[in-house]
């Protein structure tokens, strides 16, 4: 049988709510909370726009009345494919008060990405950018396109708003929000989060960094993802009633201004952005100072980049080892610097369920390496519509195997030593091997294909291609083109092309992948 969702066993839900970690409560609940409690304060800021806390819950509000007055309501999926702007946000809490839900596409994405969302899960409309909405073309199956900005022939989301009450909301273990995987193999999956989870996730996320009502929060990687969305991030911040700055660009001549300009306090990045503000700070005469909290995760920083992070900016550096499927690591404030500059931080929560195995599943001895598996109050127990991948995602008892490889400090704190899965990871994006493995097979003058990721200094990764050709070589620029052509988000484009005459096999007859990694130096 095909289930959708794969629920916590009642044993675990009913432990969960003892221990007050699931408190019932919907994200819908969270904004009219903030609503009330302080109307006037300024919730979101978009350029030249800001929303008070009343404002953005009275467009959320209009906007779920909208959506429902087009027959869009609790369990049907809205396909969300924006940049970080305020519509973003009344959207999502739109969304969340009629139990519809968000499939959050990243701005990356481009056809082969939405296709495939779109099939995996069925959405009912499709909200996109104006500069993208020509994709809409590719998925004519879905009943509504609404677009943000100029429509076209669409229809622009601002004229979905109507009056009233929304009606009837979502219960608080009814799905909240499908978020992408990055960590596994193959075509993303959809990752399940429930209101009762991602609140807590959020919560305890906004507690562990000291959120408050003072807290500034730049919105630099895109909040489509769960860093940047809920760890404890744009949620988070307006969980605690603070304000989300937003900012379309993360590079430095975007991003500085803006912390000036709105004395930003607190952001998240990937480690080669890190690495790119270190640079850029060093020279430039921007004041920073009013920031205090830098976190970085996504991928692994290294203990250089983490050391020049207080020197240079001035603040306090957090690691985050985190992922979609659930499970937070977070180095403290207050950590000593052999902590926050050389471990990827400790588990969120008191009941997260954190073995760390060998190939046979069983438990590595204490500090050694081994496979991370996880089970606790924010982590799934299932993708979404993938009862088949799961049996092997998925421990018997419930355990998400994360395909991460790490050890852990007598102190508690986990190292991320490497991966077991095959995925790139380019700076924190994750490539997905098969999916641009596949796709490039499909290139009539490919014979064969194998990618690889290459460290890098800077991004940790950057992908490889190893090419049988079929006859004669095509060129790089050739491949390039003909992914593109077919809609491939350009961080999945690989950086380096070589054309080989066969693989080096591994006993078994497989391509040895570790083998062909090794045929490049470092980058
Ligand atoms: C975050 O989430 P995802 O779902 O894009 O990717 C998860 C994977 C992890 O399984 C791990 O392989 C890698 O990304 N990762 C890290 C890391 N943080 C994530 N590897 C080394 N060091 C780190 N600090 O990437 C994500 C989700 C929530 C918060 C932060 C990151």
């Amino acid at each position: 049988m095909t289930t959708d969702f794969v629920p916590w066993p009642d044993e675990f839900a009913r432990y969960y709510r003892e221990r007050g970690y699931w408190r019932d409560r919907t994200l819908g609940a969270l904004l009219d909370d903030g609503a009330r409690r302080w109307p006037s304060r300024t919730a979101v800021v978009d350029g030249d726009r800001r929303w008070s806390y009343a404002e953005l819950n009275k467009k959320a509000t209009r906007l779920a009345c909208g959506l429902r007055a087009r027959g869009i309501g609790h369990g049907d999926r809205v396909l969300v494919h924006l940049p970080n702007v305020a519509e973003f946000l009344s959207l999502a809490f739109a969304l969340f008060r009629i139990g519809a839900v968000p499939v959050l596409a990243l701005p990356a994405h481009r056809r082969t990405e939405i296709v495939h969302l779109t099939r995996l899960a069925t959405p009912v409309a499709y909200v996109v950018a104006s500069d993208l909405r020509d994709l809409a073309h590719a998925v004519p199956e879905i009943a509504h396109v609404f677009v943000v900005g100029e429509p076209g022939e669409f229809t622009a989301l601002e004229d979905v708003s109507a009056e009233g009450e929304p009606g009837d909301g979502p219960g608080p273990c009814d799905i909240a929000v499908l978020l992408l995987s990055g960590g596994t193999t193959g075509p993303p999956k959809l990752i399940p989060r429930t209101h009762n989870d991602y609140e807590y996730n959020l919560r305890a996320s906004a507690k562990l960094c000291g959120f408050n009502a003072d807290t500034r929060y730049l919105a630099a990687l895109p909040m489509a993802h769960n860093f940047p969305l809920a760890c404890p991030g744009v949620l988070g911040t307006l969980w605690a009633g603070g304000t989300v700055v937003l900012c379309t660009g993360a590079d430095p001549g975007t991003a500085f201004p803006l912390i000036e300009a709105e004395r930003v306090t607190v952001t998240a990045l990937v480690p080669p952005l890190a690495l790119v503000w270190l640079d850029a700070a060093e020279k430039s005469t921007v004041d920073l100072s009013s920031l205090e909290l830098l976190q970085a995760g996504g991928s692994r920083l290294k203990a250089e980049a983490a050391r020049r992070v207080t020197s240079v900016l001035g603040c306090v550096l957090q690691q985050v080892y985190g992922m979609a499927e659930g499970l937070l690591n977070y180095t403290r404030i207050g950590d000593p610097d052999a902590i926050v500059n050389d471990t990827q931080g400790r588990p969120l929560c008191a009941d997260d369920e954190v073995r760390i195995v060998t190939a046979d599943d069983e438990p590595v001895p204490a500090g050694e390496v081994g496979e991370l598996h996880v089970r606790g109050p924010y982590t799934i127990r299932g993708y979404y519509r993938a009862t088949e991948h799961n049996a092997g995602a998925f421990t018997a008892d419930g355990f998400y195997r994360s395909g991460d490889l790490v050890r852990r400090l007598p102190t508690g704190e986990l190292v991320v030593e490497g991966r077991v899965k095959d995925v790139i990871n380019r700076g924190g994006d994750k490539i997905p091997v098969e999916e641009v493995e596949n796709l490039l097979l499909s290139h009539p003058a490919v014979y064969d294909v194998a990618i690889v990721g290459i460290p890098d200094d800077v991004m940790g990764e950057r992908s490889c291609a190893y090419v049988i050709a079929r006859g004669t070589p095509p060129s790089r620029k050739d491949l390039l083109a003909y992914l593109r052509e077919h809609g491939v988000a350009a961080f999945k484009l690989p950086d380096r092309v070589r054309f080989v005459k066969s693989f080096p096999r591994t006993g078994l007859g497989k391509v040895d992948r570790k083998a062909l990694s090794t045929l490049e130096n470092r980058w």
